[in-house]
């Protein structure tokens, strides 16, 4: 924690969360890009009012329905989400009994090991990603690398702050894949099956906090969630919103 911030300064929240990823990149958990990443994430949640959205909720409450439906669910982890919701991805994980497995954009084995010491240290007993061992076809950077058993072969693939063109790859294998990402607009946000435009910050307690909720409703009831929802009208709605500011 970093003395200099009181508090009660208004912006405490948000500056807390920009000093975990400070942190995270002097640790090398964190890379350079990361820290672009966020500003761009910032600037959206901004303009979302930095706070859980309808659209947003309705989007989570969708997610969940999936997981739990899920026969295979890997929840993928990047630096970023390292650094800000380790606790929380490992505690989803054991959950809804999804895997972890470290994928990176811009991987160096270093950073991969330090990632998965990191959430071992949070209290995950098995991380993936060390081994990477398939192939996801028609990408051509370091992320098309994941494990067989993990990401390759899972049926749901939750992707927090994801790069566009695996999200639609994976899509294009069949998997569902839930992207949280404050950009409404971002490739990632249009090509996945379902989209949380929210803070991963939000978003990963609100969706632990579902899953008991969730997990008692009639199977019936979970599949009409899943059948009836639109990605692209939930997205379009929350654009709208952004517009009325
Ligand atoms: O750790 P690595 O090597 O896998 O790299 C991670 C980053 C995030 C650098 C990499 O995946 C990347 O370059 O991502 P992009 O293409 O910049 O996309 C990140 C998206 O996440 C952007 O659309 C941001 O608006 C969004 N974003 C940033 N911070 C958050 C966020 N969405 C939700 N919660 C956030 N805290």
């Amino acid at each position: 924690m970093n003395a200099m911030i009181p508090k009660d300064h208004p912006r405490y929240e948000s500056l807390m969360i920009r000093e975990k990823l400070v942190n995270g990149f002097k640790a090398g958990i964190v890379c350079t890009e990361g820290l672009i990443a966020h500003g761009r994430g910032e600037a959206f949640d901004y303009l979302i009012g930095e706070k859980t959205i309808e659209p947003a909720t309705m989007a989570t409450k969708v997610a969940v329905a999936a997981m739990l439906a899920a026969k295979h669910p890997v929840i993928s982890v990047n630096g970023n989400t390292a650094a800000l919701v380790s606790d929380e991805l490992v505690g989803l994980s054991e959950k809804i009994g999804a895997q972890l497995e470290v994928n990176l954009f811009h991987k160096t084995e270093e950073r991969v090991d330090k990632i998965i010491h990191h959430l071992k240290a949070h209290g995950a007993k098995d991380v993936l990603g060390k081994r990477a061992d398939a192939h996801i076809p028609g990408i051509s950077h370091e992320r098309a690398k994941v494990s067989k058993e993990g990401i390759y072969s899972a049926d749901v693939v939750l992707v927090p702050l994801e790069d566009g063109d695996r999200c639609e790859a994976l899509t294009d294998m069949g998997k569902k894949t839930i992207a949280i990402d404050l950009n409404p607009l971002s490739r990632t946000a249009q090509t996945a099956s379902v989209t949380i435009v929210d803070n991963v910050v939000r978003a990963i307690p609100n969706m632990i906090k579902l899953v008991d909720e969730m997990r008692v409703l009639p199977e019936s009831e979970l599949e009409h969630m899943r059948t009836s929802y639109d990605n692209k009208a939930m997205l379009e709605e929350v654009i709208r919103r952004i517009k009325m500011i």
